[in-house]
């Protein structure tokens, strides 16, 4: 029998490719799911693989819940990817954010060290936590400087998976994710809302586009990629951090200049900056320096930014055409 995992957060877009890679490699998988969560079974049926994965309840505030759940999975691996990840609500919602972005991951390692689990653990960390820049490219060594209430719950959630590998001694890795995307993306992320767009333009249904700071540089890869960093880091005999990165970074202006383009249209005769999608606090600029998970992992990004937006606009153009 293979191996059994537990995901915390199976209903988001990482969740589900990560579900899907385990699956192909044999696991049992497991999903930890909240009542109160706002995603749908969507992506999971999307990908065909809603009947392979059991779905237990359960709530990252509630550590009684996460035991259960550890109990039932009998997981060997878990990973943490459950949180409140859109950063703009954070602002909003910054004590609910902290409850489960920051405090829900010391309960699922505090879960584990109770139940005196031998479950290796995976903690989706952000570039968020470097935030306002510290050095030109950011890997593993770069000091943090979160610039959001999303940012510094993550930055709790990833010291906090240091300091138990460090005290107990868990198989407890965390990677440090810059922006990865995909067709499962929700709307409300950047690079979805434009090919969404992009989508109900070229069909008629839409004549623009409300952006806010489209100068913000991100370093945007394929999510289907980055969830076989998170199998890998469990793989490894010893725990660590891993920057997670492409390499390469793009303003978002560039993004919409591509995806508009890949649909035989000009972003500039749709796109409206509109002062209401911008941030207390911005984040300008962000550029991983994915060397170590290189060497040490032998992971590299495989898709481009223009294979990822095309990918994004044909789905979104068969979606909204099903609409
Ligand atoms: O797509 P975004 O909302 O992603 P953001 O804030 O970088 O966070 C994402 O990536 C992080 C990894 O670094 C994750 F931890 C996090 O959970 C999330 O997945 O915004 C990207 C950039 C920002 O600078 C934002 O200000 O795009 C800019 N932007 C410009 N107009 C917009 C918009 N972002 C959104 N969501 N909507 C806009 O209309």
């Amino acid at each position: 029998m293979g191996k059994s995992a537990l995901i915390t957060g199976i209903t988001g877009q990482d969740g589900a490719y990560l579900a899907q890679l385990l699956l192909t490699k044999g696991y049992r998988v497991f999903g930890m799911v909240a009542r109160r969560s706002s995603d749908t079974l969507w992506r999971l049926a999307e990908l065909g693989i809603t009947g392979e994965v059991t779905l237990v309840d359960g709530d990252l505030i509630d550590v009684t819940s996460i035991l259960r759940a550890l109990e039932v999975s009998a997981a060997e691996e878990v990973y943490n990817l459950g949180a409140q990840s859109f950063v703009a609500t954070s602002w909003r919602q910054p004590l609910l954010t902290a409850s489960v972005t920051g405090v829900g991951a010391l309960n699922v390692l505090e879960a584990i060290r109770i139940h005196d689990s031998k479950a290796r653990f995976y903690q989706a960390s952000t570039s968020e936590m470097f935030g306002l820049i510290q050095t030109e490219r950011q890997d593993e060594k770069t000091p943090f400087y979160p610039r959001s209430p999303y940012g510094v719950a993550k930055l709790f959630a990833h010291w906090s998976t240091v300091n138990y590998r460090e005290s107990f001694a868990l198989h407890a890795s965390s990677g440090i994710l810059f922006n990865h995307e995909s067709p499962l993306r929700g709307t409300e992320f950047v690079t979805r809302k434009v090919t969404d767009g992009v989508a109900r333009i070229k069909l008629g249904k839409a004549k623009e586009l409300r952006l806010g700071n489209i100068d913000a540089r991100r370093d945007w890869g394929f999510a289907g990629d980055y969830v076989e960093a998170m199998w890998l880091m469990l793989q490894q005999e010893q725990p660590d951090d891993y920057v997670i990165a492409t390499g390469r970074t793009t303003t978002v202006r560039e993004m919409c200049r591509i995806a508009f383009a890949h649909a035989g249209l000009a972003y500039q005769d749709h796109v409206i900056v509109d002062p209401a999608f911008f941030r207390p606090a911005e984040v300008d600029v962000l550029l991983g320096n994915p060397q170590k998970a290189r060497e040490r992992l032998g992971w590299s990004a495989r898709t481009p930014l223009e294979e990822l937006m095309a990918m994004m606009v044909d789905a979104d153009m068969r979606r909204v055409r099903r609409e």
